[in-house]
């Protein structure tokens, strides 16, 4: 089954908008396999990041993303990488479509509340640099059968 990482920013914590992210993506139907509360560190941070680690914006990402607690978490379910992208919205929250969780939510895109996969192979990559294996609960629902 298809996972995605995504990851709740310092702003979206700090913000109180943990539960609206997670209900958007419980009620759209994904399961929620991985989930901790963290401070992340400026190794794993550029790590994370490192496909920017030129762009002028990257010193500035690090220092907000180590700022404070991010909700790491891990989601599965058929096309998730995708579907989560879209419940997301776009990069900066002024061009995301209202409805999205950025769109809603943002105003700066240095400040977008939360991360999710970009294709299913980066999901793979994310979710072992993030999560170790014994953190993720493989389990289907089984009171709601119908949804997978
Ligand atoms: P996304 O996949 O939507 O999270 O966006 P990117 O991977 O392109 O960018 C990663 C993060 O870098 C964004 F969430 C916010 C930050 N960023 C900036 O701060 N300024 C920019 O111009 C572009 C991205």
């Amino acid at each position: 089954m298809e996972r995605t990482f995504i990851a709740i920013k310092p702003d979206g914590v700090q913000r109180g908008l943990v539960g609206e992210i997670i209900r958007r993506l419980e009620n759209k139907g994904f399961t929620l396999v991985g989930l901790k509360l963290m401070n992340v560190s400026k190794d794993l941070a550029e790590q994370h990041y490192g496909v920017h680690k030129e762009r002028p914006f990257f010193p500035s990402l690090i220092k907000f993303i180590t700022s404070g607690p991010v909700v790491a978490m891990v989601w599965e379910g058929d096309g998730v990488v995708a579907s989560a992208r879209k419940i997301i919205g776009a990069t900066n929250p002024l061009s995301a479509e209202p409805g999205t969780i950025r769109g809603d939510f943002g105003v700066s895109v240095g400040r977008n509340l939360i991360h999710g996969s970009d294709a299913i192979e980066t999901a793979q990559n994310e979710i072992e640099l993030w999560f170790k294996e014994d953190e993720l609960a493989a389990w289907k629902p089984t009171l709601t059968p119908w949804l997978y």
